[in-house]
């Protein structure tokens, strides 16, 4: 697992060279999802594909922008799912983007993801890693990840971020969200899943959500490289994570690119969640 962090870590610094002076226009390429693929989205991949394939514990790979599964090493113990650039629109606004990644062994589904390590590029680069269950945070200083704090949710916090278009929310959802707010809940959405789930992580909580809507009534966020792994960490960090009924890692994976609506958050909000969606939702 060390050498695999530390690729990351090289990856990182590689990935913020070329969000520095990257081409932030559209590729002509589509992703698997349908999404347009930036340059940026292309030329992260090819960097993490790269060094992970020097690493010899590693058994398989697949990426968001990829169509399938990579084989690396036979003999390889880790298979790695990971979204190279999430978020990689907000470049050209220069807001905060991040890496994900889920490392599972024997297959790519929610019982068997062992750990999970996500990159924040923001003004500063933060890496978060959910292993042994623990949660722990690292800064870049001086081309060093070192080590900063243990990351621990609150039971409660304040901030309420949610996805997609108030038009598409379901009425249950409309609901929660504005009985929380009304509770003094204060909305914090970048539209950026990483900066998004590690400002509620390292403000104490909160509920981050992004349900199931009109027009994606499966949610839009990919079990293996978005949900799965941010499941892992909010569950170390002393949160949970729902899909509105069960334990996100109870989810089933039938396919590689699967979605899930999901939901992150402290005990308490995501309790409240599973109390509106149970009398409301379906
Ligand atoms: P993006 O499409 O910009 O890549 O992963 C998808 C994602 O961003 C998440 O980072 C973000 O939380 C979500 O989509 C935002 O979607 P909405 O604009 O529908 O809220």
């Amino acid at each position: 697992m060390e050498e695999i962090l530390k690729a990351i870590e090289n990856a990182s610094i590689e990935i913020k060279k070329v969000i520095d002076k990257g081409d932030t226009s559209k590729s002509e390429n589509e992703n698997s999802t349908g999404d347009t693929q930036l340059k940026l989205d292309i030329a992260s991949d090819i960097i993490i594909e790269k060094i992970f394939s020097t690493i010899p514990s590693i058994k398989a790979i697949v990426s968001e922008e990829q169509e399938s599964i990579v084989p690396l090493h036979d003999n390889g113990e880790y298979l790695i799912a990971y979204d190279p650039l999430d978020g990689s629109s907000l470049v050209d606004v220069n807001l905060s983007v991040g890496s994900i990644y889920g490392i599972y062994k024997n297959e790519f589904n929610a019982k068997n993801i062992i750990a999970a390590v996500y990159v924040v590029f923001g003004p500063r680069i933060e890496m978060v890693v959910a292993q042994n269950n623990s949660v722990k945070m690292y800064r870049l200083h001086d081309g060093e990840f070192k080590f900063i704090t243990d990351i621990n949710l609150n039971e409660k916090g304040i901030l309420n971020a949610t996805g997609s278009t108030q038009m598409c929310w379901p009425t249950h959802h409309r609901k929660l969200l504005k009985e929380m707010f009304d509770d003094g809940y204060y909305l914090r959405y970048s539209g950026g899943m990483v900066p998004d789930l590690h400002q509620i992580l390292l403000k104490g909580g909160g509920l981050f959500s992004y349900p199931g809507t009109a027009d994606k009534p499966k949610g839009k966020l990919r079990q293996l490289f978005e949900v799965f792994p941010f499941a892992l960490t909010y569950e170390f960090a002393g949160g949970a994570a729902t899909d509105g009924f069960k334990r996100v890692l109870e989810v089933e994976t039938t396919h590689i690119h699967d979605t899930t609506p999901c939901f992150f958050g402290s005990k308490d909000e995501i309790k409240r969640v599973k109390e509106v969606y149970k009398e409301y939702g379906k």
